[in-house]
């Protein structure tokens, strides 16, 4: 079978490029393992090929006005709103995320879009009192220069564009590596890009291996940031290469969300939560709720609440409206997922689901059913990242059993509380170790306004989105202007002019 897959080059300094010799991937539709396109496995030298057309491209881009920088940026949303329709169905076919999450993942890309083009006329500095007379102290932010954002598969249009319309509207160039499986999903971002007048050079794309591209543009002595978003194994790869070249690293990496459900909550308002927080996505979000912590007055109820809405939530074709959960993205995510399972079955009570679904259509795609164990703290499965339609309940005494419970995972980006008491709810915000808490809300769901990460083994310490989307991307400049016309030193001159 010859196939008439679309193809795509890498594109580098305002073109697209096929190298002679490129050697080809195609990504698989996860529904039906049909292909989606077919994309350049770039080379270390590839790599540095971007580099460089960044490099190039960044003194003028570093020139040109914020504001402009801003307008082009609300040129590209405006495209990308005319394009969310084909776009959106383009992330459900290459990624599996049911149709309204697809178009959910473009317009977390538009939004932020648009938020950070107004963010031209800001990027803010301070002024500040000087101890000297005739004299003025402020900050400037200034870009940082190339940086490589090199992105997961399970958002494929909104976490790319997190990193790129921040690092572009504060002036640094980029080399985009997306993950080989969404590379689609990538080249159709940076297409619109270019269309909306993103000068040459000024945004790059060289899809690829990790191996290769991702690692060649950590070492380039010419990329100041690196902007990773991926598991936590190779994060922490990501950071000690990075380490060597004194970049700055900013790593968003796994989760393992809990949910507290006590027994003055709504509890149906809790079980459209944890439904959506679960098996949304079929988990396979940094957010997902895969922890559900349940008050033992309520927990044979809710349990049996689940266990019955599940019952009539469909499995299927994503792009199918009536559909709750799609496919997960691909093989090696359905062997990981059902390796968990299997884990689970020895050392946890399974409560529903817990196979691979075949027969028809199934055995065309990857799709497991949405599973739930009970288990006890402390297990594999309720303490690892699983990223995938996996839920672990876990029945707990009362709230301080439910925050310790809570906290002892190795990560702490999102959780969340559903509770009516107003107090515990204060309290839970104070007490939950994570980057992101939700009161009767589940644990996905963030919006771009806020800043986006966790503390522990989710991250280094940074933030992207929100005001913390500026921070990544810029370095601040300390300016002191004396118009006193004399020499006058600090310290020295300040303690004595008393
Ligand atoms: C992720 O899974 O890495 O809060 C990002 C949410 C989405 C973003 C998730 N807005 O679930």
């Amino acid at each position: 079978m010859t196939s008439k897959v679309d193809e795509f080059g890498l594109f580098i300094g305002g073109k697209w490029i096929t190298p002679s010799g490129a050697r080809r991937f195609e990504t698989v539709n996860p529904t039906n393992r049909e292909p989606v396109g077919s994309f350049v496995s770039g080379t270390e030298k590839d790599a540095r090929n971007a580099v460089g057309a960044a490099q190039r491209a960044f003194r003028g881009w570093k020139e040109t006005p914020a504001p402009k920088r801003g307008e082009i940026l609300l040129e590209v949303a405006r495209r990308m709103r005319q394009a969310k329709p084909e776009l959106g169905r383009t992330v459900t076919r290459e990624m599996g995320k049911v149709l309204s999450e697809g178009l959910g993942d473009v317009q977390e890309s538009i939004d932020f879009i648009e938020y950070m083009a107004g963010e031209g006329r800001r990027l803010f500095g301070e002024t500040v009192p000087s101890e000297l007379r005739s004299k003025f102290c402020l900050t400037v932010r200034q870009p940082k220069g190339v940086v490589a954002c090199i992105t997961p598969w399970n958002f494929p249009t909104a976490i790319p564009n997190w990193k790129i319309a921040a690092a572009l509207v504060t002036g640094n160039t980029v080399v985009f590596k997306p993950a080989s499986a969404t590379a689609r999903c990538a080249a159709e971002v940076v297409k619109i890009y270019e269309e909306a007048g993103v000068p040459p050079g000024v945004l790059n794309l060289v899809t690829g291996s990790g191996g290769q591209v991702g690692n060649a543009l950590i070492d380039d002595p010419h990329v100041r940031t690196v902007s990773f978003t991926g598991g936590v194994s190779t994060g922490r790869e990501v950071y000690v290469r990075g380490a060597q070249g004194l970049k700055m690293v900013h790593l968003e990496l796994g989760g393992k969300n809990p949910v507290i459900l006590l027994e003055d909550a709504d509890l149906g308002l809790a079980l459209d939560g944890v439904l959506f927080g679960a098996f949304g996505t079929a988990g396979q979000r940094c957010t997902a709720t895969s922890r559900l912590i349940v008050q033992a007055t309520i927990f044979d109820r809710f349990l049996g609440m689940l266990t019955d809405r599940l019952g009539r939530f469909t499995v299927g074709d994503p792009l199918d409206p009536k559909t709750g959960m799609g496919p997960v993205a691909s093989a090696d995510q359905e062997q990981k997922i059902l390796e968990y399972i299997e884990i689970g079955k020895k050392e946890a009570t399974l409560r529903y689901g817990g196979k691979k679904l075949t027969g028809g259509a199934y055995d065309r795609g990857f799709f497991i059913e949405p599973t739930i164990f009970e288990t006890k703290h402390g297990t594999r499965i309720s303490k690892e990242e699983i990223f995938g339609p996996v839920l672990s309940v876990i029945k707990v005494a009362d709230y301080d059993e439910a925050v310790r419970v809570a906290n002892d995972v190795e990560y702490g980006l999102s959780s969340a509380i559903y509770t009516r008491d107003v107090n515990r709810a204060f309290r839970a915000i104070q007490d939950l170790e994570a980057g992101i808490t939700y009161i009767n809300a589940p644990t996905i769901g963030a919006e771009v306004q806020l800043p986006f990460g966790g503390i522990k083994n989710t991250g280094n310490g940074g933030r992207e989105a929100g005001s913390a989307a500026v921070e990544e991307f810029t370095e601040i400049k300390s300016v002191f202007v004396d118009f006193s016309s004399k020499l006058q030193k600090a310290q020295i001159d300040s303690e004595t002019a008393a």
